[in-house]
């Protein structure tokens, strides 16, 4: 990897935000502490254990337990912005009615605390964590989920609504759907077209009934949403690969962005959630939003595959991409692609980044690599790219970094290590690498020079 470019190198208009982002399960553990309520996630790691590594989130970073200092950490680089999510199951530990005040009380304190290091909140309602009593009626593949949704937005918003001026209602609803649901590798672990499709439809309808709650709710904050958009490419020429491409393109990114702002959904996919849709549901799903988050890490190479939901898989990227050790092709020019095509086709109001990093593999006896020069390479190739996009029109307002810490990778366990900050398994000490200190000085340099402006 080349040395790290120069900080003051990148040049963002005012009114961009640099920051990065987390979520409640990966980071949080203390999972049964002070009432938390259990999660399909904690189903995942437990009944039985399906991650690949073994590990659990049980512990994770003890975020619960340290939050004061992880925000120092954000704020102390420069970083001015911070997007985490809110779990479920610890304010409504069986998914109904009944709120748990020391759940409240903890994201209070972590509001707080943002606020008083001068860090805007980016909160996210849904990263995944459904509580378990609901996935025992159902879960997604129940449309009552989707009505249970906006009741915890509403019930959200009257307790921290004061405090939180951008909400962002979903994270990567077609990963959740197609990942947990249609292929079961992700909680809670169901399968087949039919689950895929139906959870697919009543997430985008709850997002939608969430949205209309929060505007209802009175907060002052902003709303929006994330969804992972990234360029299928079919893993070869031939008309099959190409078919099962198009396909995903349409599940995957179609079929999140056209219910929210078309209400339809891409006529490859609709004979598949036709038989979930009721009237007015596309009045519903489709809201007006103040701003997109987008995920992206990497253009998708899909195959077709019989033996998998709709006959299509990920497959092999044949093109000459560098790969990280994450296992995903490097790809800087995909996000300018995508960000593109989405500013065309939709024209959101505006769009930032909501996650974008690198992954290093579980340590050798080495440890985490701390010089992290790699990673300070693909953030910073990825942010010249979205400046690029900028200047070609695309709205974008800011850019969030995967992620503060090393932390639990879904059905990957611990085996990924996403972190500008390395978090040391025995003591949970937190250990900035190179890419901590380089990301705030762009920041800074970016807080300097559009103080200038
Ligand atoms: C994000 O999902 C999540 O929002 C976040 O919680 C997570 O920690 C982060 O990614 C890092 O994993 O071609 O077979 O390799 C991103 C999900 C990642 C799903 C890339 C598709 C490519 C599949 N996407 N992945 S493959």
């Amino acid at each position: 990897d080349p040395p790290p470019p120069d900080p003051a190198s990148f040049h963002f208009p005012p009114g961009f935000a640099f920051g990065v982002s987390s979520s409640a399960y990966q980071i949080e553990g203390a999972v049964h502490a002070d009432g938390r309520g259990t999660s399909i996630w904690d189903e995942f790691c437990h009944n039985p254990c399906r991650t690949t590594d073994g590990k659990t989130a049980d512990i994770a970073d003890d975020h619960y337990h340290r939050m004061p200092e992880d925000v120092e950490l954000i704020g102390d680089t420069g970083l001015r912005h911070y997007r985490f999510s809110i779990g479920w199951p610890r304010l409504f530990p069986d998914g109904g009615s009944k709120p748990n005040p020391k759940g409240f009380a903890f994201y209070d304190r972590l509001l707080d605390k943002l606020l008083s290091k001068g860090i805007t909140p980016w909160m996210t309602l849904y990263h995944w964590d459904l509580p378990q009593a609901l996935q025992d009626k159902g879960g997604w593949t129940n449309r009552d989920t989707a009505y249970r949704l906006a009741d915890f937005a509403a019930a959200t918003a009257h307790a921290l609504g004061d405090r939180v001026p951008n909400w962002l209602v979903m994270n990567e609803t077609a990963v959740h759907a197609y990942i947990g649901h249609g292929l079961g590798y992700h909680a809670p672990a169901l399968t087949g077209v039919n689950n895929w499709f139906c959870a697919l439809h009543h997430l985008n309808l709850g997002q939608g009934l969430a949205i209309q709650a929060l505007r209802a709710s009175g907060s002052k904050g902003r709303v929006g949403t994330v969804a992972a958009c990234e360029p299928v490419i079919p893993s070869s020429p031939s008309p099959q690969d190409v078919l099962a491409a198009q396909t995903l393109d349409a599940a995957w990114n179609g079929g999140v962005l056209e219910p929210l702002f078309e209400g339809t959904y891409p006529e490859l996919i609709s004979p598949y959630t036709a038989p979930y849709e009721r009237s007015g549901d596309a009045a519903t799903m489709a809201q007006p939003i103040d701003m997109l988050g987008i995920n992206y890490y990497s253009r998708l190479y899909i195959e077709h595959n019989q033996a998998r939901p709709l006959n299509l898989f990920f497959g092999p990227n044949k093109h000459p991409s560098p790969y990280y050790a994450g296992g995903w092709p490097i790809e800087p020019d995909g996000m300018y692609e995508i960000l593109k095509s989405i500013q065309n086709r939709y024209k959101p109001r505006e769009m930032f980044i909501s996650e974008n990093g690198y992954a290093t593999g579980t340590p050798d006896a080495g440890g985490v690599p701390l010089d992290d020069v790699s990673r300070i390479s693909y953030i910073a190739q990825h942010l010249r790219f979205l400046r690029k996009a900028m200047e070609e029109g695309v709205n974008m307002k800011g850019y969030f970094a995967w992620s503060l810490l090393d932390g639990f990778e879904w059905n990957d366990g611990m085996k990924w290590h996403f972190g500008l900050v390395a978090v040391d398994p025995a003591t949970l000490k937190r250990i900035p690498k190179r890419s901590y200190h380089w990301y705030g000085a762009v920041a800074r340099a970016y807080e300097a020079s559009a103080i200038q402006v």
